[in-house]
């Protein structure tokens, strides 16, 4: 059966993103069959109208699932369909002496628009996959854009990137920054590429730009089904004024869990958190990597 609960973050949301790409392909095809049937101007809106009754019954199949995410997904979804036909109806005759000079020069740009934005989260998402697997065995460095992927599967806010302090330990011009009220907030949650085999641990620099502070290092594979369940390791460290690296060995993660082993072959997250209830906490974070 079709399973993508094995697949790295990136991966499902490359499936996720195929919204509006797809069903602008679907919308495309119902049409171009209309139309090998009897051409006709009429076959965009019944091509529009079935493909939008495949989108709602999808996702109304769905339930229960998060309702604003079922409506993102079909406001997508229309802007796949309205793109594919518009661009479809931009190259039409039939369509094109119906419709004005202005009109005719305006629906291509809208079409396209509306068919790019639907495209662009699946080339986006695609080639951060990639970048991902190149940057290995860095995670995140925040340096580069695509990193914004791993790093924003959260409903958490998602860190700011600010240029390096002086004297900041290590090589590249950025750091995140990230400010928490300390009642378990999440600074950073990353996504890496799942598979950690061959390493030995997992090392990141980290400053405070406050107080000295209490912060929490998430470590959890993936959970598959329901005879598999995510282990989570979590250590505490001193975050402090002077940044510092810090180390977390794979046999630390290792001996965290009691009735299996921890899945080195499938790392779902890295989460640092503010472990103490207090005041806000600021935290400096960067060049987030494994090491032999
Ligand atoms: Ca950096």
């Amino acid at each position: 059966m079709f399973d993508p609960s094995d697949w790295p973050s990136l991966g499902i949301d490359i499936l996720h993103s195929l919204h509006g790409t797809g069903f602008a392909a679907i919308a495309f095809g119902i049409f171009w069959y209309l139309q090998s049937r009897c051409v006709s101007v009429v076959n965009y809106v019944l091509a529009a109208g079935i493909t939008m009754g495949i989108g709602l019954i999808s996702e109304l199949a769905q339930i229960p699932g998060p309702r604003d995410a079922q409506l993102k997904d079909l406001v997508v979804d229309a802007l796949g369909i309205v793109g594919a036909l518009g661009v479809a109806a931009s190259f039409d005759g039939g369509v094109r002496r119906l419709i004005s000079t202005p009109a005719r020069l305006f629906l291509p740009v809208v079409a396209g628009t509306a068919l790019a934005v639907a495209c662009v989260p699946t080339l986006w998402f695609s080639y951060a996959l990639l970048e991902q697997y190149r940057a290995f065995p860095a995670l995140v460095t925040f340096e580069h854009a695509w990193e914004r992927a791993s790093i924003s599967q959260t409903d958490q806010a998602r860190p700011e990137i600010v240029p390096a302090p002086e004297g900041w330990p290590v090589v590249g011009d950025y750091v995140a920054h990230s400010e928490e009220s300390g009642r378990w907030g999440i600074f950073v949650s990353v996504h890496p590429r799942q598979d950690w085999r061959g390493y030995g641990r997992l090392s990141f620099v980290a400053a405070s730009a406050g107080e000295s502070f209490a912060m929490d290092i998430g470590v959890k594979d993936l959970a598959k089904g329901d005879e598999y369940h995510g282990v989570r390791f979590y250590k505490s460290v001193i975050v402090g004024q002077k940044p510092k690296r810090y180390i977390v060995t794979f046999e630390e993660i290792q001996g965290v869990a009691k009735d299996r082993p921890f899945d080195f072959s499938r790392v779902e997250a890295v989460v640092f958190s503010a472990a103490n209830p207090g005041n806000s906490q600021q935290l400096l974070l960067d060049d987030i990597r494994l090491e032999l």
